[in-house]
């Protein structure tokens, strides 16, 4: 598998918990890195603000643009926000997963939680994070959980349809080799958001119901991404998400949110994703999308 395959449908190496009896909660001990074009990372500084951990944990956010050698460190994000490495000799997050782990070679993904006592990570899978982020909050703070427990198997339900149905396939067809197999990622997409835009037609509110939980968190990055990034570098171009009223309406209401449009730069994602070396610029077939009048070549509006 080439690189670029790889690229964003990764699997992770650290799975630690925080909480456990290796990494007790404590004050300025843990720290976040993270980078503003990765929607998985994005899920951790959503959830940090949420919880309202910010006081408690650290962030580092990369600069947008990735490079063969990495997210960097050094010349890092700008913003209020983002705070320089704690491990200040480290400029780039491969040395940073080289501290912790001397002989790993995998891949040096963002997120990471760091544990700045040890030097060692204590996960690197954003689904995990943000469910430890939040149990540490509900604990230690009065923080309302984002995974109440009458609502778990609906949440665990809607994470995993959200996964297989939307953002797995999103990279897909951004990475096809050939035009069945874009096709057919393709098609899968545009299939989950009008059902998405149905259930949101139906719950009015947010993914689960009344409630915000780690279903939005796991929602919004991708979403918020959609229009400005996959629509035309991964060719999924059938429809805008402008295009589905209930899904915009929606991704209002969490705009109005700090702790989801505080943490989200769309002009880094536009950066992060058309710049960076690991990216498919080069298209081998034609995009199935937009429709177009054939008479005059203008975008026509079509029905979902
Ligand atoms: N399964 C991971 C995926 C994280 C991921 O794919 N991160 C990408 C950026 S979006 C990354 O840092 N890739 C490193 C690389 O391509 O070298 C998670 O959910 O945390």
């Amino acid at each position: 598998m080439s690189a670029n395959e790889m690229c964003h449908v990764e699997t992770t190496t650290f799975h630690n918990e925080l909480g456990s009896e290796d990494y007790p909660f404590e004050k300025d001990r843990y720290w976040l890195f993270t980078s503003k074009v990765c929607p998985f990372a994005h899920r951790t500084e959503i959830t940090r603000a949420l919880t309202g951990l910010t006081d408690d944990i650290g962030l580092t956010i990369a600069g947008a643009v990735q490079t063969k050698k990495g997210w960097d460190l050094g010349g890092r994000y700008e913003s209020a926000d983002s705070a320089a490495s704690p491990v200040a000799s480290i400029d780039r997050l491969p040395d940073l997963y080289k501290l912790a782990t001397p002989d790993y070679l995998g891949r040096a993904s963002v997120p990471v939680l760091f544990d700045t006592k040890t030097n060692t990570i204590v996960n690197n899978e954003s689904s995990e994070i943000i469910h430890q982020l939040d149990q540490i909050a509900t604990q230690h703070f009065e923080h309302e959980t984002l995974y109440p427990k009458n609502k778990q198997t609906l949440i665990d339900a809607l994470i995993t349809e959200l996964a297989d149905e939307l953002i797995t396939p999103i990279y897909r067809a951004g990475f096809a080799k050939d035009q069945q197999s874009y096709q057919s990622y393709f098609e899968k997409v545009f299939a989950c958001l009008t059902k998405l835009d149905k259930r949101l037609g139906e719950t009015n509110a947010y993914i689960a119901g009344d409630n915000l939980t780690l279903a939005d968190v796991h929602a919004y990055p991708h979403i918020a991404r959609f229009d400005a990034a996959y629509h035309s570098l991964y060719r999924l171009n059938k429809h805008f998400i402008r295009d589905y009223p209930n899904i915009t309406d929606y991704m209002a209401r969490l705009g109005e949110i700090s702790a989801f449009c505080g943490t989200l730069d769309i002009q880094a994602v536009k950066d992060g994703y058309f710049l960076a070396w690991n990216q498919p610029t080069e298209g081998k077939f034609a995009p199935l999308g937009p429709e177009v009048n054939p008479l005059s070549g203008v975008a026509i509006t079509v029905e979902i």
